[in-house]
C-alpha cells in the first residue's frame, strides 16, 4: 500500500470519546510493550506517529490513527502489565470489550505477540475472545529480529498452537528490520477490500 498520509485522529479513554464509525478500522491488540506502536509506525513509515516507550503500561487509552483518509489503525490499551492497579484493570477490560463489541466498522483484529515467548494467559484470553465472537483476525509475532532464523519456525508453530490458530495465520514481523511488512500490508489490504 502506498501511504500518502497518516495522522493522529484522537484518543479515547471512555466510549463517549470513540470517533464516529466513518472509516474501516484495523485494531492492534497485545500486551504492553510488545511492539504495537512500533508496528503502526513501521507500517506507515513514520518514526513517531504512535508513541513508543520502554515503560510498559503507559498507554491507557485507545488511540485512533487515520491512514490515507481511508481507514484507521486503532491502538488498544496494552493488557497484562502487573504494576497497573486493579482499579485500572477493571476500567480497561470493559473499555476494550465495549470497543470490540460496538464497532460495526471493525474489519480486522491484529493480535500482536512476541516471537520470543509463548503467549501469556492474557494473550490466550484475547484469542479466545476473538474466536468466540468470530472476529476476522490474524496474529503478528513481532520482534522476529531477536530470534535466530533457525528457530523462528519452531517459535511460530508454538505460538499458533497455544493460541489455537493455524500456523498460516501467524505472521512474523520486525519493526526493526521491516521483515514481514509487505506480507502484513497484503493481509490488511485484503481485509479492507472485503
Ligand atoms: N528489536 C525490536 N524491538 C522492538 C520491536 N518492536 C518494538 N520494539 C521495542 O519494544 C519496546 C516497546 O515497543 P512499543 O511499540 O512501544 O510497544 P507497545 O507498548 O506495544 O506499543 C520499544 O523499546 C521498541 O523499540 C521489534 O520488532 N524489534
Ligand atoms: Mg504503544
Amino acid at each position: 500500500m502506498k501511504i500518502k498520509n497518516a495522522e493522529f485522529l484522537r484518543s479515547a479513554s471512555n466510549q463517549n470519546e470513540f470517533p464516529p464509525t466513518l472509516y474501516p478500522e484495523i485494531v492492534l491488540a497485545g500486551r504492553s510493550n510488545v511492539g504495537k506502536s512500533s508496528l503502526i509506525n513501521n507500517l506507515v513509515g513514520q518514526k513517531k506517529l504512535a508513541a513508543t516507550s520502554n515503560t510498559p503500561g503507559k498507554t491507557r487509552a485507545l488511540y485512533f490513527y487515520l491512514v490515507n483518509n481511508q481507514f484507521s489503525f486503532v491502538d488498544l490499551p496494552g493488557y497484562g502489565y502487573a504494576k497497573v492497579s486493579r482499579r485500572l484493570i477493571s476500567q480497561w477490560a470493559p473499555l476494550i470489550q465495549e470497543y470490540l463489541s460496538s464497532r460495526e466498522n471493525l474489519v480486522l483484529i491484529i493480535q500482536v505477540v512476541d516471537l520470543r515467548h509463548l503467549p501469556s494467559r492474557e494473550d490466550k484470553q484475547m484469542a479466545d475472545f476473538i474466536h468466540h465472537f468470530s472476529f476476522p483476525s490474524l496474529v503478528v509475532a513481532t520482534k522476529a529480529d531477536k530470534v535466530p532464523r533457525g528457530k523462528r519456525m519452531k517459535h511460530k508453530e508454538a505460538i499458533a498452537r497455544e493460541l489455537q490458530v493455524a500456523p498460516e495465520g501467524v505472521f512474523l514481523f520486525s519493526a526493526q528490520t521491516g521483515e514481514g511488512r509487505d506480507m502484513l500490508w497484503k493481509e490488511i489490504q485484503s481485509s479492507l477490500e472485503k
